[in-house]
């Protein structure tokens, strides 16, 4: 019998923390954990099906080597490190390590898998790299930096005391996206004095629970969201006293604005213009106001504008670095790419646009299949599947057959693994210690240490044993003298700080493979046999040295180095979770980035797309009548994270009006077939008067093989993308639906 032990759910990035009972390898009792800083007990109830993680069939157990016939073969340890370091090294002695592209690095919960594989990159030299974040949030990012000056100026909502919450393209009932989300809607709903308003073609269940539903044409965001910054500029509702204060631009923006005929924009986006004026009218009144911008735009046509246009409501507004508006909070670490090597700002083939470090996901498989000198020509995946999540999978299984070398570090057999020359298996997130890096609140931030519920699955080697290993057979630590280190070590993690510092300053390769450097040396003398936090270290004396007076608000006590040291301490101290920083209200001021310290309104690179808005309407295509949202969150989705094959009881339906299935004579239950300009696949539908008549959706993580769903990216097109950020629109993809007989 053993007691409930805290961990956290995988499943989004929210991250609840639990408390769960094990039996053997198995997590057989879940229960929210009321200790977390954040999630405070809650959780929902996909938090229930973590064991379809964890014991899923296709959990990997060996190292497997592609054989020429195509086959896998399983072998030892220390054959696959040899082979696949040295084939690494060889594609770096001929091409150079730009030419490894690195992409993941953490999926919804373990992120220090990725931070190890930093000294990775380091020892290789591979600069180019990529994650999910490329095809959802670098427009968001990138606006973040037009805006408040740099891409990580990312604001965060406050929901719990917004007194106006704005959705835009996200269903947080089913996604979340924000703590207690459930819990905080339904407050939100009950409360008269509060307004919650929700921007979306189908009457979600989020949308249901709203004051005012605008329930815009699929993929017309930019319009509606443009008319209402009109009107919020023609109608004097912006907030005069604090634009003076804090932005710069205002008169351009008016300039901009001002011939935007408001009923036409609102006609094309399909909202009744009282609606619009009244959502406009809510915001502009209100004490603070939260928006949360999510799939529903970052992944449609506009995104990047639609984006700039969604914040300028809140900066026009005065609700950035108010209590119940949007705050600049601080992180434990960066999601986004760097570390290995000089930031470049774009791709090497096709030149484009690199977002806080990250290639665009649409444009990975052009920069492989290609002759150009400087295309990708190894890959290393971790803790992501690409040849499901990423746009035109075809494609991009025919990219990974194009590279000279390919290696998927996964804990499962997946889509992506099947296409490597090598597999690793990785002990799961349970079999290791783990924390993510989405620390998003303000004003007190939190980020949870877990401590590992089991031994790593017989076979299995946790990344930061992996990475060590790569790193070591590369040579990359040989000529490191690494006995002081050692020594300083035995003789406390204070005296080791000092030499740890002392060396680092001399030696800069100490501080590229420091993650490998420090689980090397401090590790093995970290209480709780935590070796494989040692990295945890190094970000927290980051931390400590970036916002020390908000590490100390946090109850952590130092100074320097010393405070670094007692933020690792707690953060081991606890093992349900800890808030790592307390910021004062006015933080997020002094953290916009901009040379004057003023949020730039006016986004100059948007500006011939936002024009366009005048002449245009959103794109229509007779061969294609219908917009497939390819990709919906619903209760039986978790990206690719549960494997296990009872988890799902429904199957993953195509969504449509009944009108729609009227007309081409299809009842519910009975098979259609969805064809797009790059593929077909045939699905269930399910009838719903939550669409509009035109907007069909199928859900994501589908299609994974022992499933009879549908893989959404073999109906995707990477050329379907934005043009700043080059997000691709899986929200909106042209389809023919008809009846498959
Ligand atoms: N259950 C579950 N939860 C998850 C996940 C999961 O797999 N399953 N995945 C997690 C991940 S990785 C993410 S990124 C989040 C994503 O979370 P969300 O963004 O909330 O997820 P989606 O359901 O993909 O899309 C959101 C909404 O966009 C709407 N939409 C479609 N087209 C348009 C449009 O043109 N305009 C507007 N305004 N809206 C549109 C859809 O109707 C849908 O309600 O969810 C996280 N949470
Ligand atoms: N058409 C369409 N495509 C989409 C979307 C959509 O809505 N529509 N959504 C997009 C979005 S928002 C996202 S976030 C992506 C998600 O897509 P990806 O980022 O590619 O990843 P996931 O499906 O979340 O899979 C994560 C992988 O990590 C592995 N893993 C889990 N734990 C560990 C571990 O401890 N170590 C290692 N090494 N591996 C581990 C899992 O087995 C899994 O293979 O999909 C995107 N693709
Ligand atoms: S909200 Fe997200 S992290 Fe929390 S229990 Fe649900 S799926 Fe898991
Ligand atoms: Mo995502």
């Amino acid at each position: 019998m053993n007691d409930l032990r805290p961990t956290a759910c995988i499943i989004c990035s929210i991250n609840c923390g639990l408390r769960v009972r094990t039996e053997g390898r198995r997590i057989v009792t879940i229960r929210g954990d009321r200790d977390h800083p954040t999630s405070a007990g809650y959780h929902c109830e996909k938090a229930r099906s973590l064991d379809h993680y964890q014991s899923a069939p296709d959990r990997l157990t060996s190292p497997l080597r592609r054989r020429p016939d195509g086959s896998f073969e399983p072998v030892d340890w220390d054959t696959a490190i040899t082979d696949v370091a040295a084939r690494l090294a060889a594609v770096r002695d001929a091409h150079g390590g730009e030419s490894i592209f690195y992409y993941g690095g953490g999926a919804q919960a373990n992120h220090l898998g990725g931070a190890y594989g930093r000294a990775l990159r380091a020892a290789l030299g591979s600069t180019f790299t990529s994650n999910a974040l490329a095809q959802e949030k670098t427009g968001e990012f990138w606006v973040d930096g037009q805006l408040f000056g740099r891409p990580r100026c990312h604001t965060t909502p406050d929901f719990e005391h917004a007194q106006v919450a704005v959705f835009v393209g996200n269903n947080p009932w089913q996604s979340h996206g924000f703590p207690r989300a459930r819990a905080v809607l339904k407050d939100l709903a009950r409360d008269p004095s509060r307004t919650l308003i929700v921007i979306d073609p189908r009457r979600t269940e989020t949308a249901e629970l709203a004051d005012l539903h605008l329930q815009v044409r699929p993929g017309a965001d930019a319009w509606l969201l443009g008319a209402m910054v009109a009107l919020m500029l023609r109608d004097h509702r912006a907030n005069q006293s604090w634009l003076d204060a804090h932005a710069h631009g205002l008169d351009a923006l008016q300039a901009l604005f001002a011939d935007v005929d408001v009923d036409v924009w609102c006609a094309i986006a399909d909202v009744p213009v009282a609606q619009v004026h009244a959502a406009v009218d809510a915001i502009a009144s209100a004490e603070s106001v939260s928006i949360l911008e999510d799939l529903g735009i970052q992944q449609a046509p506009h995104s990047t504008l639609s984006s700039w246009l969604e914040k300028l409501l809140v900066v026009l507004t005065g609700n950035l670095g108010r209590k119940g508006g949007m705050n600049i909070h601080t992180r434990f670490a960066s999601l986004g790419g760097g570390g290995g090597g000089r930031r470049q700002a774009t791709s090497p083939v096709g030149g484009h646009r690199i977002v806080g470090g990250l290639i665009p996901c649409n444009v990975i498989a052009d920069e492989l299949l290609t002759d150009h000198p400087r295309r990708f020509r190894a890959m290393i995946v971790e803790s992501a599947n690409p040849a499901h999540s990423l746009a035109d999978t075809p494609r991009f299984v025919e990219a990974m057959a194009a590279l000279e070398f390919s290696v998927v570090i996964d804990v499962a057999m997946t889509e992506t693994a099947r296409q490597a020359d090598y597999v690793l298996p990785a002990a799961s997130q349970f079999e290791k210690w783990e924390a993510s890096f989405f620390n998003l609140e303000f004003p007190a931030n939190a980020i949870h240490l877990r401590p590992p519920l089991f031994e790593p699955l017989e076979g299995t080697l946790p990344e930061p044993e992996l990475h060590t290993r790569l790193v070591r057979a590369l040579g990359a630590l040989d000529g490191l003298d690494p006995a002081t280190l050692h020594q300083a070590a035995a003789q406390g993690l204070e005296t080791y700080t000092m030499v740890f510092g002392m060396a680092a300053a001399t030696d800069r390769r100490l501080m590229q493979l420091a993650p490998v450097v420090l689980y090397e040396t401090m590790g093995p003398v970290l209480p709780q046999g935590a070796r494989q936090t040692a990295v945890m270290w190094a970000l927290a004396q980051q931390v400590a040295m970036t916002w020390p007076d908000a590490v100390r608000r946090a109850g952590i006590e130092g100074d320097g180095m010393m405070l670094g040291n007692a933020l690792y301490h707690a953060l081991l101290a606890h093992p349900s979770g800890l808030v790592f920083t307390v910021d004062l209200p006015d933080a997020t001021i002094g953290r916009i980035e901009t040379p004057d310290g003023r949020v730039h309104l006016v986004v100059e690179d948007l500006l011939p797309e936002l024009d366009a808005l005048r002449t245009s309407s959103p794109r229509t295509d007779d061969a294609f009548p219908f917009v497939l949202a390819a990709g919906e969150r619903r209760t039986h989705t978790a990206n690719t994270l549960l494997r296990g094959r009872t988890w799902r009881s429904a199957p993953g339906a195509l969504r449509i009006n009944p009108a729609d299935a009227a007309r081409l004579g299809l009842a519910d239950g009975e098979s259609a077939r969805i064809t797009t300009k790059r593929g077909a696949a045939v699905a269930v539908v399910a009838l719903t008067d939550t669409l509009r008549p035109g907007h069909v959706t199928l859900p994501n993580g589908h299609g994974l093989g022992h499933d009879d769903g549908v893989a959404p990216n073999n109906l995707t097109s990477t050329g379907d993308r934005d043009p700043i950020a080059g997000t691709p629109w899986h929200k909106h993809v042209r389809a023919r639906i008809e009846r498959a007989d």
